[in-house]
């Protein structure tokens, strides 16, 4: 098994001296002030005190940090868009790590039409790419709410779901290649984005997802879908979830299924109190649905056909994007709403459909008062966003206990879409067998011998060997 080999005392300034050799001194940032919006994540959850922020230009200057910062035995954190929700990107108050962000790394290449690919920094940002693959007729299939701010290597280094999941898959399935930098700072590159190429383990689909404990990601080699230029949206006011899972289970007989989401009446109080919107429908329901189908051929019609037998309920439509943009605001906001009104507990979890109903059905009596929830999510993969405000903090680790074993009871993952990060790195046993932790150990100890990766992100950590003695 791996372990952190980190020096007892580490010197700051000499390393910081080094790095800056390396970055220039404008990129490597000490001040309290200048490091603060890494230090934190979105939800202000997570909050820590990183030995220094360095902020490399390229493939070269990542391999050259990592070298330093792995013989001096500093551990490093990766960090893009810090739009992460689990913890896993941000530094711990006490573990002295540095924080790499990746953010400069922001080139898109060439838009490969021949072959539908194209190959970008892990810094650049997601609706950067949709904009600029657009002009070609192309699209990249992963979208999500944090567009704006996500950036590729985060959405990599997690294999993000988001939204379309349902059409094209996860981060996963969109990602033909990658470039990155292992922990001694050796650089793996696979960006030839081959369709066909059977030659030995597949070393980009073992990093996918990793969280940044095995390597850090520097460019990927995306997949590229054509661009469908006809599209509708839909929201649906519904009586119950399954009578939403009801309509989904149809929509997915059309080939035009791009997006089915769903939120609650308590979510969507909260979005309308904090956002100004006004109400989406004069009545209020207790469960709203929203889908979206595109097509080479106008598929309102074959929606609506659907959504016209969906059962009582209301239901409007949006065929432009301003319109769209409107309709998804009320699923899309939750996430800055809820943050709004609170610290939340995230819990981030998949639920069988079939047992979807009768989950959300006994949250109540698993919570059992500690919080209140909202629950929203990608209804077509059963992910649900347990949010929970008002948690008190000696209730926060026997609710998430409480909520992810029973996840786990009905056959789900404790993480859908998220990541385990920090968060969930305890809970791990609950959807992973002691075999595959066995082997997910050795994975991480032959590429980061030193545990220098992320240390505690994904495979909890033995805090009696490696906890509280390393020191800024
Ligand atoms: C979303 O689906 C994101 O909007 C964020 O995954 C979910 O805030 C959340 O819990
Ligand atoms: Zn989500």
């Amino acid at each position: 098994m791996g372990g952190r080999a980190y020096r007892a005392t580490v010197d700051t300034d000499r390393l910081a001296q080094q790095l800056s050799a390396v970055v220039g001194p404008d990129h490597v940032l000490r001040d309290p002030a200048l490091r603060a919006s890494y230090e934190t994540d979105f939800t202000g959850r997570y909050r820590g005190r990183a030995r220094l922020v360095v902020r490399p230009a390229d493939t070269a200057q990542v391999a050259q940090v990592l070298r330093r910062c792995h013989a001096a035995g500093v551990p490093v954190v990766a960090q893009g868009g810090n739009t992460g929700l689990v913890g896993g990107s941000v530094p711990t108050p006490d573990g002295g790590e540095v924080v790499l962000s990746l953010r400069r790394l922001d080139g898109i290449g060439a838009v490969d039409t021949a072959v539908g690919q194209v190959t970008v920094g892990a810094g650049v940002v997601l609706s950067d790419l949709h904009r600029r693959v657009a002009a070609h007729g192309l699209e990249f299939g992963v979208d999500l709410a944090a567009r704006d701010s996500a950036t590729l290597g985060g959405m990599i280094a997690t294999n993000a779901g988001g939204e379309r999941v349902v059409r094209y898959g996860t981060t996963r399935a969109n990602v033909v290649g990658l470039e990155a930098v292992l922990a001694d700072g050796t650089v793996l590159n696979r960006l030839a984005g081959l369709p066909k190429d059977n030659t030995g383990y597949d070393l980009t689909n073992l990093l996918i997802g990793s969280e940044g404990t095995l390597a850090v990601v520097t460019r990927a080699r995306l997949r590229l879908v054509p661009r469908l230029p006809e599209r509708v949206t839909a929201l649906v006011g519904l009586d119950s979830l399954e009578a939403a899972l009801d309509v989904v289970a149809r929509l997915r007989l059309l080939d035009s299924l791009e997006l089915a989401e769903f939120f609650m009446a308590e979510g969507l109080a909260l979005v309308l109190e904090t956002s100004g919107l006004p109400a989406p429908f004069r009545t209020a329901y207790p469960v709203y649905l929203l889908v979206e189908c595109a097509g080479r051929h106008d598929p309102a019609e074959e929606l609506a056909g659907v959504l016209d037998t969906a059962g009582p309920g209301e239901t409007a439509v949006a065929l432009a994007d301003a319109d769209r943009r409107r309709l998804a605001a009320y699923r899309e906001r939750h996430t800055e709403s809820i943050n709004a009104a609170g610290v939340p507990l995230k819990l981030d979890v998949t639920v069988p459909l079939a047992e979807l109903p009768g989950f959300v059905a006994d949250l109540p009596g698993v919570l059992a008062g500690r919080g209140r929830p909202y629950l929203f999510g990608h209804l077509a993969e059963g992910n649900l966003h347990v949010n929970l405000l008002q948690v008190a903090a000696e209730d926060e680790e026997a609710v998430t206990g409480a909520v992810l074993e029973r996840v786990a009871a009905v056959g789900g993952s404790i993480s859908a879409e998220h990541g385990v990060g920090r968060a969930k790195a305890r809970y791990l046993h609950l959807s992973r067998s002691d075999a595959e932790i066995a082997v997910m150990r050795s994975v991480k100890a032959a590429l980061d011998p030193a545990g220098v990766l992320n240390p505690g992100v994904v495979l909890a950590e033995d805090t009696a060997l490696f906890g509280r003695d390393f020191r800024l």
